[in-house]
């Protein structure tokens, strides 16, 4: 890991983060001819990229609903009730989060509010491949039910044989998936967006994935809605003298493991501390079935960040504006409230990170690459849209109405002036409807 040494009042700048920046262009441009391909072609486009992208393409991309449902029968009963403790806890964080629509009456009788309203169809893409990922089946599925989206549908990227996984089939019925298809990648993210002969569109599409499925989301991006562009995953580790450098190394090495390009940070005043925690970072790292990747990610991607003190250290995260943070400090909690930039905050020593993946209930979609400084986890307010609803009674409209007249005259919007003004005219005359 990289070591930045914070002295003389010496910022963390875009170098040190060393994040990867925009998308690569050949990506950007691939994702844009499939995405205009399957809105041109359908259906029969979707078929020859599936096969030139997974080598396979199933008969039909919808997975029958009685394939879905029966998934749980073919996982075991063990993974089965740890899916169900993280459903139970992920469904009572957001049900929470949950906002209503708010009305306010004005002694006038003027009425103004907020009417929410959830989106009415949403597809969840899940990457496939070689990792599957259950949890964030969960994550991205829960919130838009608890929102009150009618259809939900789950795009992944089919398996060798052309199957999906049992593991994901059986998250997509836990939480409530409306309808399954068995393609991936850019194809899947046009497909939803514009619709083909056998996927009918959807108003918003969310969900992590490679860069062609990120590419491909900014492409449609505005034609439906999107969640995020999400890069690769991060971890910051503030850890005082009192951290155990073993379990420091081990939640480091939790963010390493996901991909090459994680990024992993150690934010200390504790020099000593580092030193220990790259010794055992050197002995775990040996053990891991997923060496490869681990080593990759904390070599080109990690480093440790020197502060000279507390204070210091925590503007140094608030610099990083981290997808994951982990306060390992003596009185943690003292530091929650300057921590101003972070995806989700573990607070004391127990609260390791994979809890917030998987079980804790907060969503593990979480914005990456430092915009955690303008955004937010994913959760219930992105499947819900505001509409502001407004009404007024005559006698609010002649105290209103002057006020509109100045301001549409001063922008030269003659009708808007007349609008107010006939009613004020009907007003005035004491008419209450008219
Ligand atoms: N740490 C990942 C989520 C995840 N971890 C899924 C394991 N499975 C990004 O928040
Ligand atoms: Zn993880």
């Amino acid at each position: 890991m990289r070591e930045i040494v914070l002295e003389g009042g010496r910022r963390l700048t875009a170098a040190d983060l060393n994040r990867s920046g925009p998308l690569p262009a050949e990506a950007v441009q691939a994702a844009e001819k499939i995405v205009d391909d399957v809105r041109a072609r359908g259906d029969a486009a979707v078929r020859e990229l599936c096969l030139r992208f997974d080598g396979v393409c199933p008969k039909s991309f919808r997975v029958p609903d009685e394939l879905v449902a029966g998934a749980a029968d073919l996982v075991d009963p063990e993974f089965l009730s740890a899916l169900d403790r993280a459903y139970d806890q992920i469904l009572d964080f957001h049900e929470r989060e949950r906002t209503q629509s708010w009305f306010t009456t004005r002694p006038d009788g003027t009425i103004l509010g907020m009417q929410v309203t959830p989106v009415a169809s949403v597809a969840v893409y899940v990457p496939g491949g070689r990792a599957q990922y259950p949890s964030t089946v969960l994550m991205d599925t829960v919130p838009a039910k608890v929102a009150g989206v009618g259809r939900v549908v789950m795009l992944t990227p089919p398996q060798a044989d052309g199957s999906l996984s049992a593991y994901t089939l059986a998250a997509a019925a836990l939480a409530g998936v409306d309808e399954v298809y068995a393609v991936g990648g850019a194809q899947a993210i046009a497909a939803a967006a514009y619709g083909t002969e056998s996927i009918a569109p959807v108003d918003k599409i969310v969900g992590p994935g490679n860069a062609f499925v990120a590419a491909a989301k900014r492409r449609v991006s505005g034609d439906v809605g999107i969640d995020m562009v999400a890069g690769p995953s991060e971890v910051c580790v503030l850890a005082d003298a009192t951290a155990d450098p073993v379990v420091v190394a081990a939640d480091l090495m939790a963010q390493a493991e996901h991909d090459p390009l994680a990024h992993c940070f150690l934010v200390t005043c504790a020099p000593d501390l580092r030193d220990l925690v790259e010794e055992a970072v050197s002995w775990l790292v040996s053990q891991s079935p997923r060496e490869r990747i681990t080593r990759a990610s904390l070599e080109d991607c990690g480093a440790v960040v020197v502060a000279p003190d507390l204070a210091r250290a925590v503007e140094a995260v608030n610099e990083i504006a981290p997808e994951h943070l982990e306060l390992h400090c003596a009185d943690a909690f003292s530091l929650l409230g300057k921590v101003r930039n972070a995806g989700a905050i573990f607070v004391g020593a127990w609260s390791s990170e994979p809890l917030g993946d998987y079980v804790a209930g907060p969503n593990h979609t979480l914005p990456t690459g430092g915009t955690a400084r303008f955004s937010s986890p994913l959760g219930v307010s992105d499947f819900q849209k505001r509409s502001s609803v407004i009404s007024y009674t005559p006698e609010a409209l002649l105290a209103d109405a002057p006020a509109v007249q100045v301001l549409a005259q001063s922008e030269g919007l003659w009708a808007h002036a007349l609008s107010v003004g006939l009613r004020r005219r009907l007003a005035e005359q004491g008419l209450d409807s008219y």
